[in-house]
C-alpha cells in the first residue's frame, strides 16, 4: 500500500490528524495495535480547551460535543478548609468543556467511514523504517501476513509506550523526566457530581480532585502510594477518603455510588526532544506526558496535531518543506509551557513524600495569595483555558 501519510495510533492524536488531513485532501492510513473496542474502553480525559473543541468545529464533528459537553467558566482549588473559586470565563472571557476522551474518539471513529478515513485496526508488530529518509515505511502483521504501508512521512500518535519515539537513534534525542512519587486513584460512577465544577483539594490526608463526566456521572480522584493496590480499596473506603480530602461544603453533596471503572495512574512529567526527525513527526503522548493536574495531556496532544496538520498540508499542497522542519520548535514551545503548569499545580496540590512543615507552609502561603490576587487568579486561568496555538 503506498500513501503519503501513514499516522501510527488511533488514539484522540492520530484519528484528529487523520481527519484534517483527509479534509485538506491529503492521503493518509492509520495503523492501530488494538481493536476499536478497546480504544474506547480506556477512561482518561475529561476536559477540552477551546483550541481542542475549535478542531472538532473545523471538522464539523462538534454536533454531540456541543449538545453534551458541559461548558465550565471556573473551577475550584480547595485548602482542607475553603474553596478558592478561579473565575476563569470573567478573567480569560474563555470557557473549557467537560467532555470524556471516550466521546470525542467515538465521534472521530463514527466519522471514520463517511469521510473516507481508512484505519487499520489490530496491526500487530507494528515497525518503522527508513525514517531518515524520503522513502519511510511501516511494517505491519495482520492477519497471519506482514504488510507494508510505504508514505512520504510518518507521524508517530503511538502514545507513551508506542515503537515511533524509539525509532529516534539515541545519538539524536534527549529526555527531560520526573517521575512523581505517588499515582491517582480514579474512579468513575453513575451518581451526580457533588459541585457544579472541578474541585482541585490539597488536605493534610492528600490530594482529591472531583470531575464529573455529565450530570449523572461523577469522575473522583485521590492520589496514593506507587505501592498501593487497587483491590485494597473497596468503593466505601475511597468515598470515605474523598469525604475527608474534599472538605466539609464538598463532603455535604457527595452523592456516593457503585464504581463502574477503578484504576492507578503514575504520574509523570516527559519530554522528549527533538519532535521531528528526517522523515518521522511525534505528536501527543508519544512524545510527551504530563501529569493529569491541570487536565493538558489530551489538549496537548491536539494542539501538537494543529500544528503537524498545519506544516503537512503546506508541505504536500505547496511544497514547502521548511513547515515540516519547523515543526518540533513550534510544538515544543507550546509543550514547555504546558509541562511547567501541570507541574507547578502539581507541586502546589500534593503532598511529596519529603516535603517538611517548611513546604507545607509555602502551599499554604501560595495558596492564599491565590485567593486573595486577582493576578496570581488570571495567570492560573490563562493557562488552564490554555494557551493560544
Ligand atoms: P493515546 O490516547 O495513548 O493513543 C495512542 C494510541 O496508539 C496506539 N498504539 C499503537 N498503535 C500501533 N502500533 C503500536 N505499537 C502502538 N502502541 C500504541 C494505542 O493503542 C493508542 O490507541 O495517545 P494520544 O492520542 O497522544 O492522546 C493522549 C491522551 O490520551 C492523554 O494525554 C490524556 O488521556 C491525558 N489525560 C488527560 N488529558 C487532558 O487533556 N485532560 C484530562 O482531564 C486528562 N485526564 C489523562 C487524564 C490521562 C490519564 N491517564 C490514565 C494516563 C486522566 C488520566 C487518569
Ligand atoms: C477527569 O475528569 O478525568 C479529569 C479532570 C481534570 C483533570 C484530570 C482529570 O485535571
Amino acid at each position: 500500500m503506498k500513501t503519503d501519510v501513514a499516522i501510527i495510533g488511533a488514539g484522540p492524536a492520530g484519528l484528529l490528524l487523520g481527519h484534517l488531513l483527509r479534509a485538506e485532501g491529503v492521503a493518509c492510513v492509520v495503523v492501530e495495535r488494538q481493536t476499536g473496542d478497546y480504544v474506547l474502553s480506556r477512561i482518561r480525559a475529561g476536559v477540552l480547551e477551546r483550541t481542542t473543541v475549535s478542531l472538532m468545529e473545523r471538522l464539523g464533528l462538534d454536533a454531540r460535543l456541543k449538545s453534551e459537553g458541559l461548558p465550565h467558566g471556573g473551577f475550584n482549588l480547595a485548602d482542607g478548609e475553603r474553596l478558592i473559586r478561579i473565575d476563569v470565563e470573567a478573567l480569560t472571557g474563555q470557557t473549557v468543556t467537560v467532555y470524556g476522551q471516550t466521546e470525542l474518539t467515538r465521534d472521530l471513529m463514527d466519522a471514520c467511514d463517511e469521510r473516507g478515513l481508512e484505519v487499520i485496526y489490530d496491526a500487530g508488530e507494528v515497525a518503522l523504517h527508513d525514517i531518515a529518509g524520503d522513502a519511510p515505511y511501516v511494517t505491519f502483521v495482520r492477519d497471519g501476513g506482514e504488510q507494508r504501508i510505504d508514505a512520504r512521512i510518518i507521524v508517530g500518535c503511538d502514545g507513551f509506550h508506542g515503537p515511533s519515539r524509539q525509532a529516534v537513534p539515541a545519538s539524536v534525542g534527549q529526555v527531560f523526566e520526573r517521575v512523581y512519587p505517588f499515582g491517582w486513584l480514579g474512579i468513575l460512577a453513575d451518581v451526580p457530581p457533588c459541585n457544579h465544577e472541578l474541585i482541585y483539594a490539597n488536605h493534610e490526608r492528600g490530594f482529591s480532585l472531583a470531575s464529573m463526566r455529565s450530570a449523572t456521572r461523577s469522575r473522583y480522584y485521590i492520589d496514593v502510594p506507587l505501592t498501593e493496590k487497587i483491590e485494597d480499596w473497596s468503593d466505601d473506603r475511597i468515598w470515605d477518603e474523598l469525604a475527608v480530602r474534599l472538605g466539609p461544603e464538598a463532603a455535604a453533596q457527595i452523592t456516593r455510588g457503585p464504581a463502574i471503572e477503578k484504576s492507578i495512574a503514575p504520574l509523570r512529567s516527559f519530554v522528549f526532544e527533538p519532535m521531528r526527525y528526517g522523515s518521522l513527526l511525534l505528536c501527543g503522548d508519544s512524545a510527551h506526558i504530563v501529569p493529569p493536574t491541570g487536565a493538558k495531556g489530551l489538549n496537548l496532544a491536539a494542539s501538537d496535531v494543529h500544528y503537524a496538520a498545519e506544516a503537512l498540508v503546506a508541505f504536500f499542497r505547496h511544497g514547502d518543506a521548511d513547515a515540516v522542519a519547523g515543526y518540533s520548535a513550534r510544538a515544543l514551545a507550546r509543550v514547555w509551557k504546558s509541562e511547567r503548569f501541570s507541574w507547578s499545580l502539581t507541586k502546589l496540590m500534593h503532598r511529596f513524600p519529603d516535603d517538611g512543615p517548611f513546604e507545607r507552609r509555602m502551599q499554604v502561603a501560595e495558596l492564599d495569595y491565590i485567593a486573595n490576587s486577582e493576578a496570581a487568579q488570571r495567570s492560573i486561568a490563562e493557562n488552564y483555558v490554555g494557551l493560544p496555538v
